[in-house]
């Protein structure tokens, strides 16, 4: 299956969420404003937002069909308007430092260390020489999990004793990345602590650790949302980006979940790029943010 039939599948129950809210059954119809209703109330419950959703009624309105759309014309256009929105809120990781230090924070359980492996496995099959540091020393099975996918995508693994401090195996592992040349370091971190301050404090105490080594990393540091969480997605990138320099978001959980427009609600609410997206638990289920094919996914558009 390629990458973009991946998405789709993944996305099909947002797709038909949406699809609900355009009742047309093979023929044309008015577009009129109990049908644009119909779609606004269809896109929100589809996580899209309220400012994305009016934005895409908007621009529905202002096109004017010749008095009567069928479904496909519709469904082109919303998908055009999101695309729009996601434009200019794509990125790319580019891992050109040596040692490239790429850091992944986030919440608990919203697919860090799956992407971490994911990442590290991507790296390695086009010829990198890959480390990642296990810096949630906090929960027991966190090293086992990393472990796991280090073996899987032939990374070097570097961790400490349970309860060790986190930014000293970032520190181990950054020294250690310069002295035997590795490509990319991923940090890892945890991403439940007793409270939020503690979660901030430590990602900025090893971030100020690493940087004794080297004052510019790390180059990328991105938080990882779990698209199944809705709205709260938003309100964990208002904190992260509070107190860390965030230059990346990844998307994990985008099959199977009906809030999939949860995306195009990030991506019109702030400026934060997303750098990939997660559609499965598999090593091969992550890859670049294509802002025109995920428009096309979500109404469910087969891209030409
Ligand atoms: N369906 C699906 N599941 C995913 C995806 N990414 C991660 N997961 C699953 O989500 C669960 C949590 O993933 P982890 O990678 O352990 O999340 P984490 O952020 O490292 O969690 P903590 O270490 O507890 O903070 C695991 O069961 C993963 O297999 C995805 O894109 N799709
Ligand atoms: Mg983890």
């Amino acid at each position: 299956m390629s990458w973009f039939q991946r998405v789709k599948s993944g996305l099909s129950k947002t797709a038909s969420v949406i699809a609900g809210g355009i009742p047309i059954a093979g023929t044309r119809r008015k577009i009129d404003d109990a049908m644009l209703e119909e779609l606004e109330e269809s896109l929100i419950v589809a996580d899209l937002g309220v400012g994305a959703s009016a934005e895409i009624i908007a621009d529905l309105k202002r096109k004017k069909f010749s008095k009567e759309a069928d479904e496909n014309e519709i469904k082109s256009s919303i998908s055009e308007s999101i695309s729009h929105i996601l434009e200019g809120k794509t990125g790319k990781l580019a891992f050109d430092k040596k040692p490239h230090v790429l850091m992944l924070c986030g919440v608990n359980g919203n697919g860090k260390t799956t992407t971490a492996g994911k990442i590290a496995h991507k790296l390695t099959l086009s010829g990198k020489k890959v480390m990642m540091a296990a810096c949630d020393t906090f929960r027991a099975a966190a090293y086992d999990q990393l472990k796991v996918w280090a073996e899987r995508s032939g990374a070097e693994l570097v961790y400490g004793e349970q309860n060790s401090d986190p930014a000293s195996v970032a520190y181990k592992a950054l020294e250690l990345a310069q002295k035997e040349g590795y490509d990319v370091l991923i940090v890892d971190t945890a991403g439940r602590l007793h409270n939020k301050k503690h979660l901030m404090d430590e990602l900025a105490k090893i971030i100020r650790v690493m940087q004794k080594l080297d004052a510019s990393v790390p180059h990328d540091c991105v938080l990882v949302l779990d698209a199944t969480t809705g709205q709260n997605a938003i309100s964990q990138l208002e904190i992260f980006s509070e107190t860390t320099k965030l230059n990346g978001l990844i998307i994990t959980k985008l099959d199977g979940t009906a809030r999939g427009g949860i995306l195009v609600s990030i991506a019109q609410r702030f400026d934060v790029p997303i750098v990939a997206i997660g559609v499965g638990e598999g090593i091969e289920d992550l890859d670049d943010f294509n802002p025109k094919d995920f428009a096309n996914a979500l109404l469910g558009i087969t891209a030409c």
